[in-house]
């Protein structure tokens, strides 16, 4: 919670000095009068009873604020009145000396006033994000139908993003809800009867977009205490990788750190003690508009990548520890497809797989979907189409990716933005 609101606090700084002139200080009153204004309205306001004793005495000035439902069904434009949404978590460029400079510099700063919109809309995304997956965090027990679990997340995704066309805004990509061995690319199709249990632990990978801006961000809930130490070694290898993110930033060298300290930490399991392990074949990436995975990848165990991170880029940093192998196989049956961007007009003779790729490329375009997205769209017995899509290569099919049966996994991950005067976690929230 400290966090998401000294975020916001600084977005309150950042648009004094964007529009107001630059470079003046900032007169005192405009920070009070900042405090209580409509910017003032985070995630905080919406959701979380600690901000209730300020809501009182703004009432007497300003009308009843709309709040977040439980479960969410609000839009969060509707709680932000101007539109604008708070800046995720911000801190200077600390590598290469012509960087140093970087949150000062007039041409940097006026690069990074073009790209407003884009980031307004990842940071909707970004709100939208920390409100379902508060959401996920309590609806989530022990007993649920996966099925369920996928559809409340989905439903809630559409819901706080004002329940648009789904190119538009809403789901980013497939609700990722791995279990144990299973480390990725894991979702219920119709019919798949798997509980959820006490002993499981659960990677939940949540992709919201906004005008094809997509916040890619996952966590893992492990209802046993004893998961603790591999969730906390995850965490911190994924700060670590954020943490060395950045300008002119070797992707090699990102890829070192998040190995040392992921590998630092032991868990210990029914009596027996395990290494945690990087998964040296999964790995965080950089992130287009519509395109989950767009060219560069983010190793998580050292290599010789010398390829550098760029200006203006975005990124999921991921990491993914294991008890097991610490390498994952695909196997399964698949629930995650996308449109293969790189595919031309694919001859087809079969009608109904045309007719499915004209609503893949309609509702999805180059975003990533799963059979159940299609069930959502009414779509029925599309699975020769789709099969025969994945065949002619206009679809990619991701299947599920496992470690060694029996072995646990966890993952988290954030989006950022290497915006030309900062680096931008915008995904950051009060819990991870
Ligand atoms: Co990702």
């Amino acid at each position: 919670m400290t966090q998401a609101e000294e975020s916001v606090a600084k977005v309150q700084e950042k648009l004094q000095n964007v529009t107001l002139e630059p470079k003046v200080e900032e007169p005192k009153a405009d920070e009070v009068d900042a405090e209580s204004g409509d910017e003032g309205a985070p995630a905080a306001e919406g959701t979380e009873g600690a901000a209730a004793p300020k809501k009182k005495k703004k009432n007497k000035k300003k009308k009843k604020k709309a709040k977040q439902t439980d479960p969410p069904t609000i839009d969060i434009a509707k709680l932000f009145a101007n539109k604008i949404y708070p800046e995720g978590e911000l801190s200077d460029y600390v590598y290469g000396e012509e960087n140093l400079k970087r949150s000062t510099d007039e041409e940097k700063r006026y690069l990074d006033r073009q790209r407003a919109d884009d980031y307004n809309d990842l940071r909707k995304a970004a709100e939208a994000h920390r409100t379902v997956r508060r959401y996920a965090k309590s609806m989530i027990q022990p007993g649920m139908l996966m099925w369920d679990i996928a559809n409340n997340i989905e439903n809630a995704t559409r819901a706080v993003t004002g329940n648009l066309h789904p190119h538009e805004a809403g789901v980013g990509f497939p609700t990722g809800l791995s279990i144990n061995h299973c480390a990725a690319h894991y979702t219920p199709n119709k019919g798949d009867k798997t509980v959820l249990s006490q002993e499981d632990v659960l990677k939940v990978d949540i992709g919201i977009h906004v005008n094809g801006r997509i916040v890619d961000s996952a966590f893992t809930i492990a209802f046993e205490e004893k998961y603790d130490p591999l969730l906390e070694a995850v965490r911190a290898a994924t700060n670590t990788g954020i943490k060395e993110a950045g300008i002119d930033v070797r992707l090699c060298d990102i890829g070192a750190a998040i190995e040392e300290v992921m590998e630092s930490y032991e868990v210990e399991l029914n009596g027996q003690l395990h290494p945690v392990k990087c998964i040296r074949n999964l790995n965080g990436h950089n992130i287009d508009r519509y395109r989950i995975h767009s060219g560069k990848t983010v190793p998580i165990v050292k290599n010789d990548d010398e390829t550098k991170m760029e200006e203006g880029e975005f990124f999921a940093i991921e990491t993914f520890g294991s008890t097991g192998n610490g390498y994952v196989i695909e196997e399964g049956e698949c629930s995650h497809y996308a449109r293969n961007p790189d595919a031309g007009n694919v001859p087809l003779r079969l009608n109904s797989a045309k007719s499915l790729l004209a609503t893949i490329d309609k509702n999805f375009g180059t975003l990533p979907f799963s059979r159940r997205q299609l069930d959502w769209l009414g779509e029925d017995k599309y699975l020769l189409a789709l099969n025969t899509l994945v065949r002619a290569d206009a679809i990619h099919d991701y299947p599920p990716l496992l470690d060694k049966e029996g072995c646990y996994t966890a993952q988290y991950e954030h989006t950022i933005v290497l915006r030309p005067t900062c680096k931008e976690v915008v995904s950051r929230g009060d819990d991870y």
